[in-house]
């Protein structure tokens, strides 16, 4: 490979000496990049990609090197070619510009070096995952007559909002630490931020609790469909978060209550008001289970696993459910939830929660996820709270594409490729503007799915747009172009082996 890159390069130096027409194809606003970039401006020249391109960054802050990590992990897999520490022709630096935003970037390729330039690594680390893209679409071009270079240019680019965010419900079907991290990658390389991990649900428990061995033991043992089932050690979870961090992803831990909870009284009669444990539940039902208010060891098992999972957490949020609670008295409700919020309060975390636990009183920072009822969404704004906008007709990752699709649910409708990209979170409830709004979220429960490949076909390709959604401002987004840069990432899912669903109304672009 390093000497079909010399030779492609030489063949390109003498080509080039007599014409450089055929490279000035692409320019560099013509790289179909998801999300969207704020202001591209080609200079029409070329960036050529060689052996000894070097990176300079300051070597004092130890903080940047996952940032570092993530550069060369990209050059290597897009150029098989590895960067170097020192001196070097052509360079890769990093500038910090404590004027920009927190994510926000500018990358600036010219003839003999790239720069990144950002005010924080995050903002570094959205810089690189264009540049990976840019690297990808290029690369796929490579031929004998056109040879691998970047084209010049300046990106400046900012996110939209600052959550952008998918869920995966990991307790109707439990997924493993891998399939997890390869989820991870895919939202990185979209610039997603937020990963919410659905840990615990009528048919399973899936983290453990060392003071409540039992949840996982029992409690985690099937799933839906009455399969074999699974939990992560806190081990396994402190993976996973590092993997995250690595990857600029904050995990978001979600126990449900106080419904959705037939796993965790199921592995503990004690929780039961009668005392009686149920069986272990692997149906599709939802709105049957509730923790029992009268009992004291329910607020001690409820500060236990807060406690521990919140420890654990380095992110700044911890959600509490609270969606669905059928079989809770109203009254019990809002113990539960008053409750829930002061215990995650004092574990130092922020409250999130489904839309319903508005009819309770929010904490000032608590922050309320729509996903079915405007009116609830506009009960928690005029609470002061900020909204996670997931609503199930647009956002919902499980509902089918159409009556065809052999896997997903359809109590929202369908949601077809065009239906989850066009619509704007600030304008989709009256009276929830861009202001009360944190980011988006793409929840995806497991009811229907089994392993990552069932995950990928309803994930792919409806999570590019929601990272585009969440992403870019929306003046900037318009179904057309959307769907031809859509296509065009067809190769890189591809090759990535990831089973999308191919959407008829999409002419993808394959190898
Ligand atoms: C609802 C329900 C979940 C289901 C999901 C299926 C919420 C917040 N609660 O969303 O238990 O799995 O729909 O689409």
């Amino acid at each position: 490979m390093i000497m079909k890159q010399f030779n492609l390069l030489f063949a390109s130096l003498i080509f080039c000496t007599l014409s450089c027409e055929s490279l000035s194809e692409s320019h560099l606003e013509k790289i179909p990049l998801i999300p969207i970039a704020k202001t591209t401006l080609p200079t029409g020249g070329h960036f050529y990609i060689k052996p000894g391109i070097g990176i300079d960054f300051n070597k004092e802050d130890s903080t940047i090197a996952p940032v570092i990590r993530a550069l060369k992990t990209a050059w290597k897999s897009s150029t098989n070619l590895s960067l170097d520490d020192k001196k070097s022709i052509s360079t890769i630096r990093f500038i910090e510009d404590k004027t920009l935003a927190n994510e926000a970037y500018s990358l600036e390729i010219e003839a003999k070096s790239i720069s990144i330039i950002s005010s924080t690594n995050e903002g570094y680390f959205r810089g690189i995952k264009t540049l990976e893209q840019i690297l990808l679409f290029q690369s796929a071009k490579e031929t004998e007559s056109i040879p691998f270079t970047l084209p010049t240019g300046v990106i400046s680019d900012k996110a939209r909002f600052s959550y952008r965010g998918s869920m995966l419900d990991v307790s109707r079907h439990f997924f493993s630490v891998e399939d997890i991290k390869r989820y991870i990658d895919l939202m990185a390389f979209y610039k997603m931020n937020y990963l919410h991990l659905h840990l615990s649900d009528d048919q399973g428990w899936r983290i453990e609790i060392k003071s409540w061995p039992n949840l996982t033991l029992h409690g985690g043992s099937t799933e839906v469909g009455g399969g074999e089932g699974g939990f992560y050690t806190q081990k396994d979870y402190r993976e996973i978060v590092a993997y995250a961090a690595e990857n600029f992803i904050t995990i978001v831990p979600e126990i449900d209550l106080p419904g959705h909870t037939n796993a965790a009284l199921s592995s503990y009669p004690e929780l039961n008001c009668d005392g009686v444990a149920p069986p272990l539940y692997t149906g599709m039902d939802v709105g049957f289970s509730s923790l029992c208010v009268d009992k004291e060891i329910t607020f001690k098992f409820m500060e236990d696993v807060i406690k521990e999972i919140a420890t654990i957490t380095p992110g700044p949020y911890f959600h509490i459910g609270g969606d669905e609670s059928h079989s809770t008295k109203k009254e019990d409700y809002r113990i539960f939830i008053d409750r829930a919020q002061q215990i995650v309060q004092n574990n130092g975390k922020i409250t999130m929660g489904w839309d319903e636990i508005q009819s309770t009183t929010l904490l000032p920072n608590t922050i309320a996820q729509y996903w079915h009822s405007a009116e609830n969404a506009q009960n928690a704004v005029k609470q002061g709270a900020k909204i996670v906008m997931s609503p199930g007709s647009r956002a919902y990752l499980d509902m089918k594409y159409d009556s065809l699709s052999p896997l997903g649910l359809k109590w929202a409708g369908y949601i077809d490729v065009k239906h989850g990209y066009d619509w704007d979170p600030a304008t989709i409830v009256n009276g929830i503007t861009e202001k009360d709004i944190l980011g988006i979220e793409a929840p995806l429960w497991s009811e229907t799915i089994e392993d990552f490949d069932d995950l990928s076909f309803l994930a792919f390709p409806r999570l590019l747009g929601y990272a585009e959604i969440g992403w870019a401002d929306n003046h900037q987004r318009e179904w057309e172009d959307y769907k031809s840069r859509l296509a065009e990432h067809g190769v890189l899912l591809e090759e990535l082996k990831i089973n999308y669903y191919p959407s008829p109304k999409i002419s993808w672009k394959t190898k």
